[in-house]
């Protein structure tokens, strides 16, 4: 029989390629979706009919275990979250329920599901994998980070990734379940929401190119991240979940580069002269910025044999194409219009 996932935050970008590798290797997708009529289900079932939805919120316990009731899965992958870095100053109550308790309560529904409690055996469990953050680590005490680099969260979504952190390590602590987090660097790619810095700037390229806009404006050039396509980290979730024992992994691709390198590698891949275009706005800046985030991936090439597959200039340029293609064919991707 073929195993069963079912992965929360199916319709964002991670939940859309994992989704895509699971089905390859013969799973059975379940996706949790919410709201009673999601645009960005019709979106995904475009790219993907075999994936199943199953309705639910990680802000309600009870629809979390009818969810794990009705899919009986094998592996869970809790990718569902409140993302986006500023938006969790704005929102910042909300953000500890969804990304921080939202954790909490799809262990509790597992743990319930499988009749697992303190002291009994939990042999044969659902496996379940959290999608941690380098945000954890925030202002760094360490470089490059590994999966002993202490935490300094610096935006309430860090904290909040920090408790589900810890909480998945205690679950599998207290109760033997078989809980891990992959501690994942920003990853990319065509589908990546424009909120974030690389599609922002991929479609403010695009844009530019096409005549469409005559600017792109920004915020901290100086920051350095190590950015990596998200293709190559849903495989690493995968592993994760099928090693021998359950451990957390970091993910990343060991190199890092400065919003600055992004925009003139963007504005590169179109022939453009970004220095023509680019404007910075205070505005855009954070209240408390993570300068720089910089992987050392060896526990996840070594023990599960995962590593990276696109260099940093290929990913920028394969999603600088993309956006022209979209916006060429009259996409708008803040309609959530289609995916590639
Ligand atoms: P994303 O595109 O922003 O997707 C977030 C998903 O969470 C969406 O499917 C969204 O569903 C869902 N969601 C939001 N609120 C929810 C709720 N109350 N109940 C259930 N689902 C809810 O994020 P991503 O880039 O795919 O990232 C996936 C996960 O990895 C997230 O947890 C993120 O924090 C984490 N992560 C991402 C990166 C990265 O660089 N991409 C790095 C480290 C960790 P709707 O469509 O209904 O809004
Ligand atoms: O693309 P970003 O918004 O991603 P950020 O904050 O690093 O978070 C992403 O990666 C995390 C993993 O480390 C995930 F956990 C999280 O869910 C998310 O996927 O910003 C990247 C950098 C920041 O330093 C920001 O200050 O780009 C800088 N930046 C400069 N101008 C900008 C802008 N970011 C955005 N979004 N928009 C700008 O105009």
């Amino acid at each position: 029989m073929a195993r069963r996932a079912l992965i929360t935050g199916i319709t964002g970008q991670d939940g859309s390629y994992l989704a895509e590798y699971l089905l390859g290797q013969g799973y059975e997708v379940w996706g949790l979706a919410r709201g009673q009529a999601n645009p960005r289900v019709s979106r995904l079932r475009k790219l993907l009919a075999d994936v199943q939805v199953v309705r639910g919120d990680l802000l309600d316990q009870g629809s979390l275990i009818s969810a794990v009731e009705r899919v009986q899965p094998d592996e869970v992958y809790n990718l569902g979250a409140i993302s986006f870095v500023p938006m969790s100053w704005e929102q910042a109550e909300l953000t500890a329920e969804v990304t921080g308790m939202g954790v909490l309560r799809m262990l509790e529904a597992i743990r319930v599901c499988s009749g697992v409690s303190r002291g009994s055996a939990a042999s044969g469990q659902i496996r379940f994998y959290q999608a941690s953050s380098s945000e954890m680590f925030g202002q760094v005490s360490e470089t490059p980070q590994t999966e002993r680099t202490a935490f300094h969260p610096r935006s309430p979504y860090g904290v909040a990734k920090a408790y589900g952190h810890f909480l998945t390590q205690n679950y599998r602590e207290s109760y033997g379940m078989y809980a891990v987090s992959g501690i994942l660097f920003n990853h990319e790619s065509p589908r990546r929401g424009a909120e974030f810095v690389t599609r922002k700037v991929s479609l403010g390229v695009a844009r530019i190119k096409l005549g469409l806009d005559t600017e792109l404006r920004l915020g901290n050039l100086e920051a350095r991240r190590d950015w990596g396509f998200a293709g190559d980290y849903v495989r690493a979730m995968h592993l994760m979940l099928q090693a021998g024992t359950p451990e957390d992994y970091v993910i990343g691709t060991g190199r890092m580069k400065s919003v600055r390198e992004l925009v003139q590698a963007a504005f590169a891949a179109a022939s453009l002269d970004w220095e023509q275009y680019v404007v910075t706005d205070q505005a855009l800046h954070r209240p408390a910025e993570v300068d720089l985030l910089c992987a050392d991936p060896k526990k996840a090439q070594v023990q599960l044999g995962w590593e990276p597959t696109m260099p940093f200039d290929e990913l920028v340029a394969t999603m600088v194409e993309a956006d022209l293609r979209l916006l060429s064919n009259g996409g708008d991707p803040d309609q959530d219009s289609s995916w590639p």
